[in-house]
C-alpha cells in the first residue's frame, strides 16, 4: 500500500493507493492529520483516470496548420518543437516564447518550469494560471503582513474558534472533508457567517448566512467595520501595539453609513449588525475568503477590507484567529513560490531585486545578467498573441484555457493565431485539441513529487505505478526540451534531485523549504513552511509573535468599494456570477472523464430563482440563452430557491456551447491581474418560444 495524496484541490487529502489485479484502488488513509481519511468524490474515482481508455499515449503532431493531430515519436516531436522555437526566436526574439503553467504541478515541477522559460527558452513571458485563482488574496497577504501563505495556522485550528466569517467560499461543496473542522467548531458552540449570492450547501449550515449582491463583498466590510467603530468593539491595544495605518483606515470606511451598505449589499442592516457582535463578541475569531470574494476587478482591495476588519477587532496574530484565504488547487500555494509567475524567482523571490536575481543565478550556474525581467501576467500573455510586440508560441503545461479563462471564445482564436502551441496533458483537452504538438504527460500516481497544501504543509506524492509505455514525465519533456535547445545541463529529471536544488534556490527566500527532505515529509506527515534549516520544526502557525514586514507590524490599507467592470442594466439586467459543483474539477478535463462523475452531474446548466424564471417564461430543466457583450451559452435552467433573484450561477466545468467562459468578463484587478470571474451582466432569453 503506497501513502499519498489526492490529484485534485488544495485540501491534498491524504489516500492510500492499493494494486489488485493490474489496477489501482483509493483506500482511506486516517491517520493523515488534515482529512482524517476522508475524500470527497472526486477523490474517491481518482485512480480510475490511470487506465482510462481516453489516456494519450503517444505524442501527437500537425505537419501543417489546418491538417489533423498524427501519432509521431517522442524523437520527431521533441525535434520539431526545439526547430520552430528556434526559427521563431531568430525571426522574433526570445520573448516571443510563451510557456503557461499550473498551480496543480508538483513544486518541482513549477520549478523547472520557471527555471526552463529563463534558462533553456531565456523568455521573460511565463505565467500561470494561478492567476485566474489566487492572486488577489496573494497580493493582498503581501501587503498587510508581508508574507503570503493561504492559511497561517493548521486547519484544526478552524475547530477551536469560536467565530468564523467565511467569504465567497463554498466549502461544503468544493473542500467537503474540511467540514469536519466546520461541524467541530459548531457543536463546541461556534457561530459561522456565510456571506455568498446563494444560499449554498456551506451557507445552510451557517448560523448566519448575508446574501450579498455580487460584487460588494468590500461595501460589506467597510461597513462591518464602520459599525464596530461605531459601537466601540475595536481591539484598541492590538491596534496600537502591533499594526499601522489604522487611523486613515477609520476615516476612510465613515462614509460607510449602516443604511448606505445595506442598500449597496441587500444585507439587512440587522444582519450588519448581528455579524459585527458575533465577531467582536467571540474571545477567537477567523476571517477567512475564497473566489467569491477574490475574483473581482477589485480583489486586492477586497481582501484587504477583510483583512482591515480582522485586525481592527484583533482577530490575527493571536491562538485559533487570523486572517486566511482558502486557497484552490493542488499545489495552488506552492505553485506560486517557486517560480512560474512572471514577476518571481523560486523561494517567493522578485525578479527585479538585484539580491534575489544573484543568488538564483548562482544556484543555477549562469550570470545574474542573462537572467530575463518580469514578464506578462496570464491574461495579458494570452491577450498578447497577435499584437505587434506579442507572443508567437506558447508551451502549455497544466491547464485549459479554452475552457477555464476568461472570455474564451477570444482565448480559442487567440490560441488558434499562433504560430506554434505545444501542449502537455493526460488527455486531449479543448486546448490540446487546437495545439500543434500534443505531449502526453504521467499522471499523479506514476511519479514522485511534493505539493504544498492550503496550510502551507509541504507534502509528499509518492509513486504507485509506472505510466503507461509512450508517456514521460513533464520534468523528462523539460529535459529532453532543454537539450534539444542547447541547455540540457542545467536541467535533472529525477524530482528528488529537483527538489533538493529548489531547496537551495528557496534559501533565505520568503517562502524557504531549505530544511525540508523527502525524508522528512514521510516522517513527520508534511512539514510546513517556512523551514529555513533540517533542524528547524517547520512553522505551522505564523504571526503569533510578529508579522512578516520590515518592522513586525501588520499593515492598515485604506480601500474604498467601486462597482465591478461591468453591472447590469437594460439590455444586461442579471448579474452573472460563476463558480463550480461537487462533482466536477476546474476545465473537467479529468473529472468529465470519470463515469460515477460525469453521471451524476452531466451538463451544463444555469442556477436562478423561479421568480426570474416565470417571468422569463422558461422552466425547470428548459434550455436557456444566456447572453453578455461577450458572447452566449446554451444553458439548461436549474431553478432554486437559494439564489438571489437578481443573480444567475453557471458553473464553468464545461467546454463548448454550455461554456461559462464564453460570458465572463476579462476586465482585471490593477495589483494581481485576477480576472473578473465572478461578476458581469448578462440576459437570458428562453428558447423554447423558437
Ligand atoms: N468540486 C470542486 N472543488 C474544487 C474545485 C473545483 O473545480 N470543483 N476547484 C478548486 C479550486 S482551484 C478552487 S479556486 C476552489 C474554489 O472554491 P470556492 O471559492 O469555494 O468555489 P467557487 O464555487 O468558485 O466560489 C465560491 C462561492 O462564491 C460565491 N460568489 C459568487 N460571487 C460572489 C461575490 O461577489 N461575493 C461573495 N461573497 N461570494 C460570491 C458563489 O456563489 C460560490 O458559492 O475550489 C477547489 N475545489
Ligand atoms: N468562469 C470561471 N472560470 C474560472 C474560475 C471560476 O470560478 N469561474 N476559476 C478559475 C480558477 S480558480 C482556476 S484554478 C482555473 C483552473 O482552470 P485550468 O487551469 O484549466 O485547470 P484544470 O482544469 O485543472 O486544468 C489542468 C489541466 O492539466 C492537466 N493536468 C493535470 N495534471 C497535470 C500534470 O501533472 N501535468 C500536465 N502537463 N498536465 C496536467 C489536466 O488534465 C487539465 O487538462 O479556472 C479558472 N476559471
Ligand atoms: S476535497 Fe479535494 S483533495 Fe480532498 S478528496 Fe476531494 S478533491 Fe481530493
Ligand atoms: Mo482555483
Amino acid at each position: 500500500m503506497i501513502a499519498t495524496h489526492c490529484p485534485y484541490c488544495a485540501l491534498q487529502c491524504g489516500m492510500n493507493l492499493a494494486s489488485s489485479d493490474g489496477r489501482i484502488a483509493v483506500l482511506s488513509r486516517p491517520d493523515f492529520p488534515t482529512n482524517k481519511g476522508g475524500l470527497c468524490s472526486k477523490g474517491w474515482t481518482s485512480a480510475s483516470l490511470l487506465d482510462s481508455p481516453q489516456r494519450l499515449l503517444s505524442p501527437l503532431m500537425r505537419r501543417e496548420k489546418g491538417s489533423p493531430l498524427e501519432p509521431v515519436s517522442w524523437n520527431e516531436a521533441i525535434g520539431e518543437i526545439c526547430r520552430r522555437i528556434a526559427e521563431i526566436q531568430k525571426d522574433r526574439g526570445v520573448n516571443s516564447i510563451g510557456v503557461f503553467g499550473g498551480g496543480g504541478l508538483t513544486n518541482e515541477k513549477a520549478y523547472a518550469l520557471g527555471k526552463f522559460a529563463r534558462v533553456a527558452l531565456r523568455t521573460s513571458n511565463i505565467d500561470y494560471n494561478g492567476r485566474f485563482c489566487m492572486s488577489s488574496a496573494a497580493a493582498a497577504n503581501i501587503r498587510a503582513f508581508g508574507i503570503d501563505r493561504g492559511l497561517p495556522f493548521p486547519i484544526e485550528d478552524i475547530a477551536n474558534t469560536e467565530a468564523i466569517l467565511l467569504v465567497g467560499s463554498n466549502v461544503a461543496e468544493t473542500m467537503p472533508p474540511i467540514m469536519q473542522y466546520f461541524d467541530a467548531q459548531k457543536r463546541a458552540g461556534g457561530c459561522l457567517i456565510v456571506v455568498d449570492p446563494r444560499k449554498t450547501p456551506t451557507a445552510t449550515s451557517a448560523t448566519l448566512h448575508l446574501q450579498t449582491t455580487p460584487g460588494t463583498d468590500l461595501a460589506l466590510a467597510n461597513g462591518m467595520l464602520h459599525i464596530a467603530i461605531e459601537e466601540g468593539v475595536l481591539d484598541e491595544e492590538f491596534i496600537a501595539s502591533r499594526t499601522n495605518g489604522f487611523d486613515a483606515v477609520k476615516r476612510s470606511v465613515a462614509s460607510y453609513w449602516p443604511d448606505r451598505v445595506e442598500r449597496m449589499t441587500g444585507v439587512p442592516i440587522q444582519q450588519l449588525r448581528l455579524a459585527v457582535k458575533l465577531l467582536a463578541e467571540a474571545k477567537s475569531a477567523m476571517i477567512l475568503t475564497a473566489r467569491g470574494a477574490e475574483q473581482h476587478s477589485k480583489g486586492v482591495d477586497t481582501v484587504l477590507s477583510f483583512i482591515n476588519l480582522a485586525l481592527a477587532l484583533g482577530k490575527v496574530g493571536k491562538p485559533n484567529c487570523g486572517y486566511g484565504c482558502v486557497t484552490g488547487q493542488g499545489n495552488g500555494q506552492g505553485g506560486r513560490e517557486h517560480g512560474q509567475k512572471a514577476d518571481q524567482l523560486p523561494g517567493y523571490r522578485r525578479i527585479d531585486n538585484p539580491e534575489a536575481r544573484a543568488h538564483i543565478a548562482s544556484v543555477w550556474g549562469i550570470e545574474a545578467a542573462d537572467l530575463p525581467g518580469p514578464g506578462l501576467s496570464a491574461v495579458e500573455l494570452l491577450g498578447s498573441i497577435g499584437t505587434e510586440r506579442g507572443i508567437e508560441a506558447l508551451i502549455v503545461m497544466g491547464s485549459n484555457p479554452v475552457v477555464s479563462a476568461p472570455n474564451a471564445g477570444r482565448i480559442r482564436e487567440k490560441l488558434a493565431a499562433l504560430k506554434l502551441l505545444v501542449v502537455s496533458d493526460i488527455f486531449l483537452t479543448e486546448t490540446a485539441l487546437l495545439a500543434d504538438v500534443v505531449l502526453p504527460t504521467a499522471q499523479w500516481a506514476e511519479e514522485e513529487g511534493t505539493m504544498t497544501n492550503l496550510e502551507g504543509r509541504v507534502l509528499l506524492r509518492r509513486k504507485a505505478t509506472e505510466p503507461p509505455v509512450g508517456v514521460k514525465t513533464d520534468l523528462e519533456v523539460i529535459k529532453l526540451l532543454s537539450e534539444g535547445l542547447g541547455h540540457g545541463r542545467f536541467f535533472s529529471d529525477e524530482p528528488a534531485k529537483v527538489f533538493e536544488e529548489l531547496g537551495r534556490a528557496s534559501e533565505g527566500g520568503v517562502a524557504d523549504y531549505s530544511g525540508i527532505s523527502y525524508e522528512r515529509i514521510a516522517a513527520e506527515d508534511g512539514v510546513f513552511w517556512p523551514c529555513p534549516s533540517s533542524d528547524h520544526p517547520g512553522t505551522p502557525r505564523l504571526f503569533l509573535d510578529r508579522f512578516a514586514t520590515p518592522d513586525g507590524r501588520a499593515r492598515f490599507h485604506a480601500v474604498m468599494h467601486r462597482p465591478a467592470a461591468e453591472e447590469p442594466d437594460e439590455d444586461y439586467p442579471l448579474y452573472l456570477t460563476t463558480g463550480r459543483v461537487m462533482a466536477h474539477y476546474q476545465s473537467g478535463a479529468q473529472t468529465r472523464r470519470v463515469k460515477e462523475l460525469s453521471a451524476s452531474s452531466p451538463e451544463p446548466f444555469v442556477e436562478m430563482h423561479p421568480a426570474l424564471a416565470s417571468r422569463l417564461n422558461t422552466g425547470d430543466g428548459c434550455l436557456v440563452s444566456v447572453r453578455t457583450r461577450r458572447g452566449r451559452a446554451i444553458l439548461k435552467a436549474k431553478l432554486t430557491q437559494s439564489i438571489r433573484q437578481d443573480t444567475i450561477f453557471v458553473p464553468f466545468h464545461w467546454g463548448g456551447h454550455g461554456s461559462a467562459n464564453l460570458l465572463t468578463n476579462p476586465a482585471l484587478d490593477p495589483v494581481s491581474k485576477m480576472p473578473e470571474f465572478k461578476v458581469c451582466a448578462a440576459k437570458v432569453e428562453s428558447m423554447d418560444d423558437g
